[in-house]
């Protein structure tokens, strides 16, 4: 075939949403690789967390934020600022909603959804719209109204069901998505996946294993810091701290005779070794720096941003 080969393209699609709609499940299915931490909890991812996905002639660095809602806490004001940081660096925006549940179109895209999208309308950037968790919707023609009143008041350039869990439909908002990105030449190398250190990575990993174990407010209240990293010839040794803010919840991690924190480190172990590709050991500690949630220079340095 003759003609001028198609122009490179390059550039960042934001991934946002209400908490717990898959945006991360989504990002770990685009890159192939478990870099954001998923769990059933809403309000699990607390960073702007960026995978690159890549495909002859086009990189796109996907990039996942904290689900959208009012902010309460100091930890919840940051987890917007981290949004909006997104949001700024962003060329499109990918907008999940979750279709599974039996929630009026009304009420799925009330508050907190409708002020999300005036934060991205205001920015003018193209908008596609993917409705998640399609496996638990049956029969599909439940699907309509929800599309029809998306259309009406989303707006969205396309729209697109799909589910990250079982990656029905990710592969067509793919092909929706890369022709949106901006031209532009390579911005990362062939093998490039996410811009985190690996330390991030790991300190992540061992918080999805504390939040899948604990309940209620336990989670919220937790923050990992990896302490020391030794690479030895055999296997990688990780010294890391799990912070709570309430007494409560330090006994709860400790557990009766440090029972829960031996469970987390065996299961934290076997996520780093695989996060890794080489054996890990964990050292684990819990401590209490009681009021860390609700002190912004603690929150700040206890989530790393
Ligand atoms: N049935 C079903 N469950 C899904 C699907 N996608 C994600 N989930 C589940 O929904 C829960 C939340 O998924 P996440 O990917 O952590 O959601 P999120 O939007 O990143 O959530 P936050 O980080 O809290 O904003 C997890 O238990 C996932 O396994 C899907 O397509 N189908
Ligand atoms: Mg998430």
């Amino acid at each position: 075939m003759s003609g001028t080969p198609a122009p490179h393209r390059c550039g960042q699609i934001a991934i946002v949403g209400p908490p717990n709609a898959g945006k991360s499940t989504l990002l770990n299915r685009l890159v192939g690789e478990a870099l954001s931490i998923v769990t059933p909890m809403p309000q699990t991812t607390r960073h702007r967390i960026l995978g690159v996905l890549q495909r002859p002639g086009v990189q796109a660095a996907l990039v996942d934020t904290p689900g959208f809602h009012l902010p309460r806490t100091e930890m919840n004001r940051l987890m917007i600022e981290a949004l909006d940081a997104a949001l700024e660096t962003a060329d499109v925006f990918l907008l999940l909603v979750s279709a599974a549940g039996r929630r009026s179109p009304e009420e799925r895209f009330g508050p907190p959804v409708s002020q999300l999208v005036e934060r991205l309308r205001n920015r003018g950037k193209p908008l596609v719209l993917a409705l998640t968790k399609v496996d638990l919707v049956r029969p599909k023609d439940r699907l309509l109204p929800l599309l029809d009143w998306a259309s009406r008041h989303v707006q969205p350039v396309e729209q697109v069901p799909i589910s990250p869990r079982t990656g029905d439909g990710v592969e067509r908002l793919v092909e929706v998505l890369l022709p949106l990105l901006p031209e532009g030449p390579p911005a990362w190398a062939p093998d490039d996946l996410t811009d985190r250190p690996l330390r991030f990575l790991a300190a992540e990993r061992i918080r999805e294993v504390v939040t899948r174990r604990t309940r209620e407010e336990v989670p919220h209240s937790v923050a990992v810091l990896v302490e020391r990293w030794d690479e030895g010839p055999r296997a990688t040794t990780i010294h890391a701290t799990i912070v709570v803010d309430r007494p409560a919840h330090k006994r709860i991690l400790v557990g009766r005779g440090g029972a829960m924190v031996r469970e987390v480190g065996i299961e934290a172990r076997a996520a780093l070794s695989e996060l890794l590709g080489r054996p890990a050991h964990l050292r684990l500690f819990v401590q209490l720096q009681e009021g860390w949630t609700r002190d912004p220079a603690r929150v700040r340095e206890l989530t790393g941003e």
